[in-house]
C-alpha cells in the first residue's frame, strides 16, 4: 500500500522556496531516485517517522552518526546535563581534554588532536596542516572518493591522468583545483605514476581508506601497505580520511581493521553522537605546526563545543566500554549481505553486494567494484527502482546508489531479517 507523503510534498514545496532544492545538503534531496525526500519528524532505536507519520527502519543513520541507533539514553542524557550547564561557552572545557584522551586512546595513530565542526573542516585543515609541514602544495586523491566541500576536493581529473585536476563545481578556482591530482583507487601504478610526474611536489596523499562514497569499496591491503610505503620514502603525509569509518568499523576505524598506520587522520559522524563535530590529528611533529602552537592558522567559534563534545563522548564511552558491538554489528552486515547476494546469484541478477562490518553497498552491476570504473557501470535507474520499493515497505536506504547503507546496534536480529528479506523480494520486484 503506497504511504501517503502529502505533508513531506507539501513541507517540500514550502522549503524550495527558502532553502536551495529545498535541502540544506544536496544528499537529502532524492535527486538520484527522483521523487520527494521524506520531511522527518521523530526517530528512536532503528526508526524514523515522516510527518505523514510512516515508520521506516532506517539504514541511513544520519549518513553515519548514528551507530548506537536514535535516543540512545546515555547520549540523551550527556546532553540534557550539559545544556543545563550551558550550551556554548567559546572557552577550553575539561570536556574536550576528555574527548582528546578518548580519541588518542582509541585511535591507534593519532597521538594528537584537533576538533572542528564538521568533516569538511577535518578535511580541509588537514591537507593544510600537510601543506604546512613538507612546504609542498599538491595533493593525490582518488577518482570516487569524498572528502567534504573543500575546493581543493572537488576536483576531477584533467585529460590526461597525469595532468592536474579541473574543477568539478563552478565557484572553484582553477588554481585551486589545479593543485589535485585525481589517481585511480586500488590502483598502486597510478599514484607512483603521479609522484613520478611531480617529484617533490606532492604533500599529502588523502583516502577513504574504505570508501562509502563510491559505494562502498574495499582496499586490498596490499594497496593500502604500498600508499604507506610511497608516502614513508617520498616524504609524503598520508591522510586516512576517516569520517566515515572512524569508530564504526572497529573501536579504531579502518586502520585498526588493516592494521596500517596514516601519518593524519580525519574524523567526523560517530565521533559528535549526532552533533556537529569534526577532529584531524596524529603524528604530533605535524599537528604541532597548528596554531597557537604552530603557524598553521585554522579556527572555529563552535570547534569543542561543549554540548557536542556531551554527545560524542558519551557515545565514544560507550562504544569503547562495549566493544563486542562491533562483532554484532559485523554479523548483522552479513545477514543483510549474504541475503542479497544468495537471491541475485540463484537468479542471475546483475547485482554484487561489498562491505565491511556494518557498512555496505548493492552494486547493480555484475562486476566486482573496487575503483570508480567499475562502479560507473551500475544500473543506477533500475537502484532507484528498488530504493521506492524498499521505501514503500518501510526501509529506508541511502537515496542514492554510490552510497553506503548503515546497520546501528539499535537494529535487532528481527528487524535485520526481516530487511534482507524484503532486499531480496525488491530485486525479485525490480527485475521482473
Ligand atoms: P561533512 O562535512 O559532511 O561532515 O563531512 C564530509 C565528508 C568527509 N569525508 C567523508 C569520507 C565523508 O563521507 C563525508 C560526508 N559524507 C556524506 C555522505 N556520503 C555526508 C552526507 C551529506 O553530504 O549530506
Amino acid at each position: 500500500m503506497p504511504l501517503t507523503s502529502h505533508r513531506s510534498d507539501e513541507l517540500f514545496r514550502l522549503s524550495q522556496e527558502l532553502i536551495p532544492g529545498g535541502v540544506n545538503s544536496p544528499a537529502r534531496a532524492f535527486k538520484a531516485v527522483g521523487g520527494t525526500p521524506r520531511f522527518i519528524a521523530r526517530a528512536q532505536g532503528p526508526m524514523i517517522w515522516d510527518e505523514d507519520g510512516n515508520g521506516y527502519l532506517d539504514y541511513i543513520g544520519s549518513w553515519g552518526p548514528m551507530i548506537l541507533g536514535h535516543g540512545h539514553p546515555a547520549i540523551v542524557e550527556a546532553v540534557q546535563r550539559q545544556a543545563a550547564l550551558g550550551m556554548s561557552y567559546g572557552a577550553p572545557t575539561e570536556l574536550e581534554f576528555r574527548m582528546a584522551q578518548l580519541v588518542c586512546a582509541m585511535v591507534p595513530s593519532v597521538e594528537q588532536v584537533r576538533m572542528v565542526s564538521s568533516g569538511t573542516e577535518a578535511t580541509m585543515s588537514a591537507i593544510r596542516v600537510a601543506r604546512a609541514a613538507t612546504g609542498r602544495e599538491l595533493v593525490i586523491k582518488f577518482e570516487g572518493c569524498y572528502h567534504g566541500h573543500g575546493d581543493a576536493f572537488l576536483s576531477k581529473a584533467g585529460s590526461g591522468m597525469a595532468t592536474l585536476g579541473e574543477p568539478t563545481s563552478p565557484g572553484v578556482p582553477r588554481g585551486a583545483a589545479a593543485c589535485t591530482l585525481n589517481a585511480r583507487y586500488n590502483d598502486l601504478s597510478s599514484v607512483q605514476g603521479l609522484v613520478a610526474a611531480h617529484p617533490g611536489e606532492v604533500a599529502a596523499v588523502i583516502l577513504e581508506p574504505v570508501v562509502g562514497n563510491m559505494g562502498c569499496v574495499v582496499p586490498t591491503r596490499e594497496f593500502l601497505a604500498g600508499l604507506r610505503e610511497l608516502c614513508t620514502r617520498e616524504g609524503i603525509v598520508l591522510i586516512f580520511d576517516e569520517v566515515m569509518t572512524g569508530f564504526r568499523l572497529a573501536p579504531g576505524g579502518a586502520q585498526e581493521l588493516f592494521g596500517i598506520h596514516p601519518d593524519l587522520t580525519t574524523l567526523g559522524k560517530v565521533i559528535g553522537g549526532g552533533l556537529p563535530v569534526g577532529a584531524y590529528g596524529g603524528r604530533p611533529d605535524l599537528m604541532q605546526v597548528v596554531s597557537p602552537a604552530g603557524p598553521m592558522y585554522q579556527a572555529g567559534t563552535l570547534s569543542g563545543n561543549p554540548l557536542a563534545m556531551a554527545a560524542g563522548l558519551a557515545q565514544l564511552e560507550h562504544l569503547n566500554s562495549h566493544r563486542d558491538i562491533f562483532a554484532a554489528l559485523d554479523a548483522k552486515g552479513a545477514v543483510l549481505a549474504d541475503a542479497v547476494l544468495s537471491r541475485a546469484k540463484e537468479r542471475g541478477y546483475p547485482v554484487t553486494v561489498q562491505r565491511v562490518g556494518s557498512m555496505g553497498t548493492v552494486f547493480f552491476t555484475d562486476k566486482q567494484v573496487s575503483s570508480w570504473d567499475e562502479a560507473a557501470t551500475c544500473d543506477t535507474k533500475r537502484f532507484g527502482r528498488w530504493f521506492w520499493w524498499l521505501l514503500e515497505r518501510g526501509v529506508y536506504l541511502p537515496c542514492a546508489q554510490y552510497e553506503a547503507y548503515f546497520i546501528s546496534a539499535a537494529h535487532t536480529s528481527e528487524d535485520v531479517s526481516r530487511t534482507a528479506s524484503l532486499m531480496a523480494e525488491g530485486l525479485d520486484a525490480v527485475f521482473a
